[in-house]
């Protein structure tokens, strides 16, 4: 099975355009109608649903942003009656109130459409067994793969998080072959496999859709080693719809967006104006056909270039984006100098010395100075050695990040299995400078 919806999957971009350019407007209307915040965001500009003619057009349109949302707290920005929801999703950021989002049948079942599209470009079809680990409830990754699986027709294990153990029996007991969860949590089980004295041939997994979170092309490579698959990212956001906003078709360049139902735009975070192709910026999605609580140009804080030539690798004509590496505002600034997170990722992912996937980066002020700790966990082979070796370990990773960074970090190493573990997003950055 090549693609789950040839006709959207390939559709010239004339098609895809005039597509889009309806679902937009009739999307415009029902929002100055039914949503009065966006109403009240179009006025303050004089902007009218008849002034927007297509897709064009949408540059006209006012953002909308997670203040929006938090300030419409819990449900003043659906657009749909409340007796037509029939699910609500949230996600709790990094501060402040929950953002809540509903949904009515249909946006149930575009969503489960759009992540049976998803499997179906990481190669899965229905004789697959798909283990889906990420957490079911508030948080949409593991209802989204879910109901994408079921929709497809693969037998689905719905384990939800955490006991890992218990997972990876039943990974080998019932034979699974897709293996859906956060990147972190898949290096966390591949350890508990290699620590088990497991043999990866009791197990038939061959694929994983990892997600969630950002993570390098080290830490992809790492997890295939470890656990024997190809990895595919997935992406998603709550506000948007959850897991399956876009996803890897396996190609080297990013993730196709499933563009019939959510718009992409890349903008300048400062200017805010449009940025050419294969140029980085911030996405910004537009949810052409939801109903529950449709979003015009909502800004996702992610950062990601889109490119819309067509794939060599799959022949999709749908829009890539750029894997996201990082978001405009996990960003830390350590003495002037922008760093990401999956930057000290991929310099650790290099060290054999230690368990790359495990660290924690700790910012801090002393004086005026910015400091950066990186706490990394050793491996336990290494953790016995002497100290005269251990420290040449922490040397070689200071010198490595300097080189990679351009600013200098302090390099803490602890002993195997001390950092705590994640089984869903893991929280990587403590800044105290925000305290
Ligand atoms: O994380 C939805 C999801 C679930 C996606 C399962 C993929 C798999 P939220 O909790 O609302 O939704 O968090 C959304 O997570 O804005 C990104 O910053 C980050 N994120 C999601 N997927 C990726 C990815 C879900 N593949 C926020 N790569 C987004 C990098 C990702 N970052």
């Amino acid at each position: 099975m090549k693609y789950y919806d040839e006709k959207i999957e390939t559709m010239s971009r004339d098609e895809m355009t005039a597509l889009q350019s309806e679902r937009l407007c009739s999307l415009v209307r029902r929002m100055y109608d039914n949503a009065p915040y966006y109403r009240a965001k179009m006025d303050a500009i004089g902007l009218k649903p008849e002034d927007i003619h297509g897709i064009e057009d949408i540059t006209k349109l006012p953002f909308t942003t997670k203040a929006d949302l938090r300030a419409n707290y819990p449900f003043g920005c659906f657009a749909a009656p409340k007796s037509e929801i029939v699910r609500v999703h949230a996600s709790s950021g990094t501060t402040g109130k929950l953002t809540v989002v509903g949904l009515t049948k249909r946006d149930i079942e575009d969503w489960a459409v759009c992540d049976a599209r998803a499997l179906v470009m990481a190669g899965c079809d229905r004789n697959d067994i798909v283990h889906v680990s990420y957490g079911y409830g508030l948080f949409t990754g593991g209802l989204g793969l879910h109901y994408g699986s079921e929709l497809l027709g693969s037998m689905t294990v719905p384990a939800s998080a955490g006991n890992t153990m218990r997972q990876i029996t039943l990974l080998k007991d019932f034979g699974a072959t897709v293996l859906a969860c956060t990147p972190s949590y898949a290096m966390v089980i591949g350890e508990e496999i290699e620590k088990a004295g497991l043999n990866l041939s009791d197990f038939k997994l061959k694929r994983g859709i990892f997600g969630a979170e950002p993570w390098s092309e080290d830490m992809k490579r790492e997890i295939e080693r470890k656990l024997g698959i190809e990895a595919y990212d997935i992406y998603g956001l709550s506000e948007i719809s959850g897991p399956g906003v876009s996803m890897s078709c396996g190609g080297d360049w990013g993730l196709h967006v499933m563009e019939d139902f959510f718009y992409p735009e890349i903008v300048d975070p400062e200017t805010l104006q449009p940025v050419p192709d294969k140029t980085d910026g911030e996405l910004v999605f537009t949810t052409l056909n939801k109903q529950g609580i449709p979003l015009i140009r909502y800004r996702t804080r992610d950062i990601s270039a889109l490119n819309h030539e067509v794939c060599s690798h799959c022949g999709r004509t749908l829009v890539r984006m750029k894997r996201v590496s990082g978001r405009t505002d996990d960003m830390l600034i350590i003495r002037g100098v922008n760093v990401f997170p999956s930057q000290i990722e991929s310099v650790l992912m290099n060290i054999k010395e230690i368990v790359g996937s495990h660290y924690q980066i700790i910012v801090d002020r002393a004086g005026n100075l910015d400091t950066m700790e990186i706490q990394v966990e050793l491996a336990p082979e290494v953790f016995s050695d002497e100290v005269r070796k251990i420290e040449e370990v922490r040397r070689h990773i200071e010198h490595d990040m300097m080189g990679n960074l351009g600013v200098g970090a302090k390099i803490t190493l602890v002993s195997p299995d001390s950092l705590p573990l994640s089984t869903g997003k893991t929280v990587r950055i403590i800044d105290k400078r925000k305290q």
